[in-house]
């Protein structure tokens, strides 16, 4: 049987110096930490599209990716068999006023903010190659 990897893409949107992060509202074990925002890319569908859309559906803005950053980090999901790994892109803004339609919060982390709130395990790695972003 073979076991494909499921894509997860993250949004790192900056704007003004700052990232966006966002509070995760389930599983019940992931809720109240905080990620990139984004999801998991549908069979058949382009990360890059996949990362537009999530961007669309959970925060209700349009987002243009601008440059993928770090690499593939593997983790592991409950009740999954089959390993994830997650990719990030900065992204820029283009339409719209981030709004958590699916997420308990949003925050704006400016550099010296960022290790500040709880980050997914998945995450913690691309904070490093996303702080030169917000330095201009
Ligand atoms: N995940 C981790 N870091 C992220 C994102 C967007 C997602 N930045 C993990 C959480 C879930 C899985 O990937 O276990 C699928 O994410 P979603 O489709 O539930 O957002
Ligand atoms: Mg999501």
């Amino acid at each position: 049987m073979t076991q494909e990897i499921q894509v997860v893409v993250g949004a790192a949107i900056v704007r003004d110096g700052a990232l966006l992060a966002a509070q995760r509202a389930d599983p019940p074990q992931l809720r109240g930490r905080w990620e990139l925002p984004g999801g998991k890319v549908d069979p058949g569908e382009a990360d890059i599209d996949a990362l537009i859309r999530e961007c669309r559906e959970e925060l209700g803005v349009l987002v243009k990716p601008r440059q993928r950053v770090g690499g593939d980090v593997a983790f592991p999901r409950r009740g999954q068999g089959r390993p994830s790994i997650l990719r990030v892109w900065i992204a820029d803004l283009l339409e719209g006023e981030p709004a958590p339609l699916e997420h308990l919060s949003l925050r704006w982390l400016r550099p010296e903010e960022l290790t500040e709130v709880d980050w997914l395990p998945a995450d913690v790695p691309f904070i490093d190659d996303i702080r030169p972003h917000l330095l201009g």
